[in-house]
C-alpha cells in the first residue's frame, strides 16, 4: 500500500512514521524544504519523544521518504495546519492548497482522509467539490472521510496507537475503508459516523475543555473576591461523584484549545455564546495575573524586576505556541517591568537565564507560570536568599510547601485567603 501524507508537522510526521513502521510505503510531503532535507537523512526538526528513533528506522528501511511534490498513492492523508487569522476567523487555505496539490494524482479507488481540525462542513463543502473536479464520481469511485487525531504533544506516538478515534465517511463504505486503514496500528476503539459529525466531535472535545477551564478560572476569581480558597472548593466539590472541576490557571495556550472553539464562534456567533464567553475569559487571564502582580508589588516604588519560571503553554513540553506566558510578558513589558525568564525546556528566548539563583538576584517577585517537574526541586532557600524581600506568585498551586519553607511571602491564584 502506498500512502501520501501532506503536511509533516506535529501530527503528520508521527502518523507517516507509524504507517511506515507497519509496512506502508509512505511519501511525506511538505512545503518546508528544511523538513524534507532533514527527513530524507533520517532526521526531524520537531521535538517529540521516541519519534527521532522511529523516523531513523523507517527512513533507513526505505519505507518513509519526503518530497515537496505528492505522487500517486492508494491513500492520501491531509494533516496541515488550520490556524485562526488575526480577526479570529478560521484559515482553511492550507487544507484547500493541500487538496488541490493532490488532485493531479488522484485515481479511481483512492482513499482521501482529512485529519486537520476543520470548520464543521469542510469535507462536504470543500474537499468533495475539489475532488469532483477530477471527473471521478466522489461517492462511488473514491473513499473520502474525516478522521481527526486526539493525541497529546509529548506522548503522541503512544496515543496515536492507543487512543480511540472517530471516523467520518461521506459514505458508510468510505468510513469502513478508512477504519480498516487505521486498524493497521490503532488499538483503541474506532467509531464510524458521517464527516460533519466527526468534524463537530473534534472541535467540541477541545471546546469542552476550554469552557470547563473558563469556569474554573471564573471560580478562582470569585473565590479571590469572596476571600476563600478556590483550590479547597475544587477538591471538595470533586468529591461529588458527578463533578470534575478543572484547574484555574494563567490562561489557556496551545494550538488546539485556544484556537478550535473560535471555529464555531465564527460560524454560529448567535448560538455559540457560552463558547465565545469562555474564550474571552481564558484569553483575559494573563491580564488578571498582571493586575495581581501589580497589586502584590504596589509597595515597590523602584524599577520592577520579576522572575518568571516556565514559559511553555503547559508543563513538561517545549512548545510556546499561544502560551499565556508570552502574553503576560508583553503586558508587563508594556508597564516597564524587567523580566528574567527561567525554562529548562527552552533554549533561546529573550532574557533567558537558566541559573535560577542568578535569575532571582534582586528580583522582587518570582512567578510560577508553568509547573515543569524540575520546578519541584529548585533551591528555593537560595532563591529567596538572592532577593531582598522574597515573594512568590504560584499560578498553578504547585509549590506552596517549598516556597513557604524557604521563607517566601506566598501568593496563589484563586486563593482569596492570602
Ligand atoms: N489548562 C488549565 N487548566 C486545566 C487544564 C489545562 O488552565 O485544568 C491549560 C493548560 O495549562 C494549557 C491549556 O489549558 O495552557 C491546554 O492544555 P491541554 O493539556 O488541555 O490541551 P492540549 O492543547 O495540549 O491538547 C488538546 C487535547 N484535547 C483534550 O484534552 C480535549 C488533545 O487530546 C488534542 O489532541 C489536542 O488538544 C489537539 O490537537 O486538538
Amino acid at each position: 500500500m502506498r500512502l501520501c501524507v501532506i503536511g509533516l508537522g506535529y501530527i503528520g510526521l508521527p502518523t507517516a512514521a507509524t504507517f511506515a513502521s507497519k509496512g506502508y510505503d509512505v511519501l511525506g510531503v511538505d512545503i518546508n524544504t528544511e523538513v524534507i532535507e532533514a527527513l530524507n537523512q533520517g532526521n526531524i526538526i520537531i521535538e517529540e519523544p521516541h519519534l527521532p528513533a522511529l523516523v531513523r528506522e523507517v527512513v533507513a528501511k526505505g519505507k518513509l521518504k519526503a518530497s515537496s511534490i505528492p505522487k500517486e498513492a492508494d491513500v492520501f492523508i491531509i494533516t496541515v495546519p488550520t490556524p485562526i487569522r488575526e480577526d479570529l476567523t478560521a484559515d482553511m487555505s492550507y487544507v484547500e492548497a493541500a487538496t488541490k496539490s493532490i488532485l493531479p494524482y488522484i485515481q479511481k479507488g483512492n482513499t482521501i482522509i482529512l485529519e486537520s481540525t476543520s470548520q464543521v462542513g469542510t469535507t462536504q463543502e470543500m474537499i468533495v467539490p475539489l475532488l469532483a473536479t477530477t471527473g471521478l464520481d466522489v461517492q462511488t469511485e473514491l473513499y473520502v472521510g474525516y478522521c481527526p487525531e486526539r493525541v497529546m504533544p509529548g506522548v503522541a506516538l503512544e496515543e496515536l496507537i492507543t487512543n480511540s478515534r472517530v471516523i467520518g465517511g461521506i459514505t458508510e463504505e468510505a468510513a469502513n475503508k478508512i477504519k480498516a486503514i487505521y486498524s493497521s496500528f490503532v488499538t483503541g476503539e474506532m467509531y464510524t459516523t458521517n464527516t460533519t459529525t466527526a468534524e463537530m466531535c473534534k472541535i467540541m472535545e477541545n471546546t469542552f475543555r476550554d469552557v470547563n477551564i473558563a469556569l474554573a478560572n471564573e471560580l478562582g476569581m470569585l473565590c479571590e473576591a469572596i476571600g476563600i480558597d478556590a483550590w479547597e472548593v475544587i477538591s471538595l466539590c470533586n468529591k461529588h461523584p458527578r463533578v470534575t472541576i478543572h484547574a484555574p490557571g494563567p490562561g489557556v495556550g496551545g494550538h488546539c484549545l485556544a484556537v478550535d472553539p473560535w471555529f464555531l464562534v465564527q460560524q454560529y456567533p448567535d448560538i455559540a455564546k457560552i463558547i465565545h464567553l469562555a474564550r474571552q475569559t481564558n484569553d483575559a487571564m494573563p491580564y488578571y495575573v498582571a493586575a495581581k502582580i501589580e497589586a502584590i508589588l504596589e509597595e515597590v516604588a523602584v524599577e520592577k524586576k520579576i522572575t518568571l519560571l516556565g514559559l511553555t503553554y503547559k508543563e513538561d513540553i517545549d512548545d510556546l505556541r499561544e502560551s499565556p506566558m508570552l502574553k503576560l510578558i508583553k503586558i508587563l513589558e508594556g508597564k516597564e517591568y524587567t523580566i528574567t525568564c527561567v525554562d529548562p525546556n527552552i533554549k533561546v528566548f529573550p532574557n533567558l537565564e537558566q541559573d535560577v539563583i542568578k535569575a532571582c538576584k534582586d528580583s522582587q517577585l518570582v512567578i510560577l507560570g508553568v509547573y515543569h517537574q524540575a520546578f519541584g526541586e529548585l533551591p528555593y532557600e537560595e532563591m529567596a536568599g538572592a532577593m531582598a524581600k522574597p515573594r512568590l506568585l504560584d499560578t498553578r498551586n504547585k509549590v506552596r510547601k517549598q516556597a513557604e519553607k524557604a521563607g517566601f511571602e506566598y501568593y496563589v491564584l484563586g486563593n482569596g485567603r492570602l
